[in-house]
């Protein structure tokens, strides 16, 4: 989508509630790298949503949701470490609905707590993983994913599971379109680690 306008910010912004954010783009985060210790650009409080947000760049830890969150119509333009990480605990859900990520040197939805999130209606393009469930956190919930819906563009992998903490991936209506730099796996099986 096309932004209505910019929103430079540099700390985290703590949402509870929902936030829209009327298609603005919100940059200022981090340095646009791979450091895992950069600042999330949003922090979702349990229950919280995040509506009609364009993420551009640097956006360093992208979304952290710390318990059950909802993100609508959210756009990644150049995915900083990561999109949105979701801490949860067993019992959590969350929802990506709508929306889409570019430019994702690595993962785009991190998944290290527990519970269920559901993705649809996503597109995603240039990015390692579109999801993975945390390899080796300190807590090996089983995580669960459902994804549906998705158009993916040159990225190496939908889904990254640890088959060994009874992690789960529910795929329906995947398209892979413009796969010819990267062969594009549906679902890869790892061994997790605490
Ligand atoms: O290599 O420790 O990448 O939350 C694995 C890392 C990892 C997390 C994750 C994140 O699982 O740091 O961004
Ligand atoms: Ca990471
Ligand atoms: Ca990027
Ligand atoms: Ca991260």
């Amino acid at each position: 989508p096309t932004a209505t306008g910019s929103v430079k910010v540099d700390e985290t912004t703590e949402v509870s509630g929902t936030l829209d954010g009327g298609l603005k783009r919100y940059f200022g985060i981090g340095d646009g790298g791979q450091s895992e210790s950069q600042d999330p650009m949003f922090e979702l409080a349990n229950g919280a949503t995040l509506r009609n947000v364009i993420i551009g760049a640097p956006a360093g830890d992208g979304v952290h949701c710390t318990g059950s969150c909802t993100l609508i119509n959210v756009w990644w333009e150049d995915v900083g470490e990561d999109a949105a990480t979701f801490k949860g605990n067993a019992s959590a859900t969350y929802l990506v609905d709508g929306g889409g990520a570019r430019s994702a040197s690595d993962k785009v939805f991190q998944h290290n707590g527990g519970g269920t999130l559901t993705i649809r209606n996503f597109q995603v393009e240039d990015a390692g993983k579109l999801y993975r469930a945390c390899g080796n956190c300190s807590t090996s919930y089983e995580r669960h994913v459902v994804l549906d819906r998705i158009t993916v563009t040159n990225t190496k992998t939908v889904a990254g599971i640890n088959s060994n903490f009874g992690d789960t991936a529910t795929l329906t209506n995947i398209t892979v379109v413009g796969d010819a730099k990267k062969s594009t796996k549906i679902c890869t099986r790892f061994q997790g680690t605490t």
